[in-house]
């Protein structure tokens, strides 16, 4: 089942814990899902009935495509109106002029650093090249790698938005990784109002970054995404004053670094420990990757992004664990608009709808074994081109609200996985079982706790 609504009555319009609801979702069947959600809301809820044929996906697909407008709303919750001051960030604020301003911002920042370029490739190489240093250091040892690859990822997306990074142990990075994970940790549990009672916005590192830029802008050089902002802003306001209703306040600037920073932090990391752990499980599908790898770029030089065509292996296999474990499964939610419908069935307006990716991405009638991890299925018969098996796959999501980092985190994981693989082995630590495939549920589909051995390559040893 690929939808869910939700058709709230007048009394939690404005305040229901959203992802209380999502943490009832993992692992249940619907008919408990929907029982769970009323009785916890005393909202009605509803699920279109079981769909006809395939149309599954293409439900999603209106929703988020063909009357993407219409949905382009998001429900207002405790939790997210604490993260989002109200809503004043992009991917929890409502449809409207600012967010399609943000969005667009957000948008020209990300190109002039580099989507596709030069600079933000290096930063991410530069990351590479430490990360691999750590695992050299770690000398086979049993590691725990999340603290590295969040870092590493941390350190691409602090880069971009403040113009700096973090050594490892620096007591600001483990106090920024403390709390986004106690933040991910509690929205995943409950309402962020239990943890935080008095203090509504505990980004004090944020608002400190925001201070330092505003103090240290000029109006001439602009370093990163806080900069970039504060000179939209700037120009505005030498030029006629804002539309009312269209003027981006300090708050405004604020959230929408800092979801960038959340999004780009969060997703990215997870994806990447999924694609460590699916190596483990999967050796043959790691030596593929080396195979190729070492046809095509060899030992005595780093992967760059330029590489991408010549490793479609390698890009399959992160379009595989794109699907087989999708980042967000329920994407954020949406809210309709207008009175409108989903195939034949009315939805009237404010209807809160989730669209269920984990179906769309396991759905039997698109997806051959759907619970197999098999790369191979994402490229054509001769195994030399990316080709899309099913129009069943929406990782980003799809439409006005699809997600704004696709093309940063796709960089960030053939480089980070690209620079590993070719000079390291992944595996089990010996005598230890192949650590669980299950996912927890929270803000993300987080992977529990688990050790690796990263072995330096034979090849790279000689070569090097
Ligand atoms: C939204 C996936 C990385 C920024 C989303 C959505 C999905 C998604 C499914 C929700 C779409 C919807 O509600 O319909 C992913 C995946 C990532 C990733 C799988 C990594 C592999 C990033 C990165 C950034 C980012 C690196 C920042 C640079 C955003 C923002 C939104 C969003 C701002 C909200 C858009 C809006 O509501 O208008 N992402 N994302 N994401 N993503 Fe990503
Ligand atoms: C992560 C914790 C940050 O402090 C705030 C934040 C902002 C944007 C959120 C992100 C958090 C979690 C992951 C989200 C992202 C927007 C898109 C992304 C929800 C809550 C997705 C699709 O997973």
């Amino acid at each position: 089942m690929a939808i869910f609504l939700k058709l709230c009555g007048e009394q939690d319009k404005e305040r229901t814990p959203l992802t209380n609801d999502l943490s009832q979702i993992a692992g249940q069947e619907v008919s408990e899902l929907l029982l769970s959600w009323q009785s916890q809301s005393g909202c009605r809820i509803s699920s279109l009935p079981q769909p006809q044929q395939n149309d599954s996906y293409r439900h999603a697909k209106e929703v988020l495509l063909k009357k993407g407008k219409a949905f382009a709303g998001r429900p207002r919750t405790v939790t997210t109106d604490l993260l989002s001051r109200g809503g004043k960030d992009i991917a929890f604020a409502s449809y409207g002029p600012l967010w399609k301003l943000q969005r667009k911002l957000v948008h020209a920042a990300l190109s002039m650093f580099g989507e596709g370029s030069l600079a933000l490739e290096q930063i991410i190489c530069r990351e590479a090249a430490s990360l691999c240093e750590t695992l050299s250091a770690a000398q086979d040892a049993a590691l725990d790698v999340a603290p590295e690859l969040t870092r590493a990822v941390t350190n691409v997306v602090c880069s971009l938005c403040f113009n700096s990074s973090y050594q490892r142990g620096d007591p600001e990075f483990e106090a920024m990784l403390e709390y986004s994970q106690g933040i991910v940790d509690t929205v995943a549990k409950e309402s962020l109002v239990d943890i935080f009672p008095c203090c509504p916005c505990p980004d004090q590192l944020l608002q400190q970054k925001f201070t330092e830029h505003k103090e240290a802008f000029c109006g001439d050089t602009v370093r990163d995404l806080m900069d970039a902002l504060l000179q939209v802003r700037l120009s505005a306001e030498h030029g006629s004053p804002p539309a009312p209703g269209l003027s981006l306040t300090d708050d405004h600037l604020l959230m929408t670094v800092g979801d960038i920073f959340g999004a780009g932090v969060e997703t990215t990391t997870t994806v990447l420990k999924w694609a460590v752990l699916y190596l483990l499980h999967y050796p043959e599908v790691q030596r593929k990757i080396q195979e190729e790898m070492d046809q095509h770029i060899g030992l005595a030089r780093h992967p760059h992004l330029s590489d991408r065509p010549l490793l479609p292996y390698l890009e399959a296999t992160i379009s595989e664990v794109l699907r087989i474990r999708p980042v967000s499964p329920l994407l954020i939610p949406h809210v309709s608009l207008v009175d409108t419908s989903i195939g034949e069935y009315s939805i009237p307006k404010g209807a809160r709808v989730i669209i269920n990716l984990w179906s769309v991405h396991h759905d039997e009638k698109e997806w051959d074994k759907p619970e197999e991890f098999n790369p191979g299925r994402f490229l054509d018969a001769q195994g030399q081109h990316i080709r899309s098996p099913s129009p069943s796959y929406l990782p980003f999501g799809a439409g006005v609200r699809v997600c704004l980092g696709e093309v940063l985190a796709k960089m960030e994981l053939f480089l980070f996985l690209a620079w590993v693989l070719q000079r390291f082995t992944l595996e089990c630590p010996q005598g230890q079982p192949l650590p669980s495939l299950e996912g927890r549920f929270g803000v993300v589909l987080q992977v529990q706790r688990f050790r690796v051995r990263a072995r330096l390559r034979e090849a790279w040893r000689a070569a090097s």
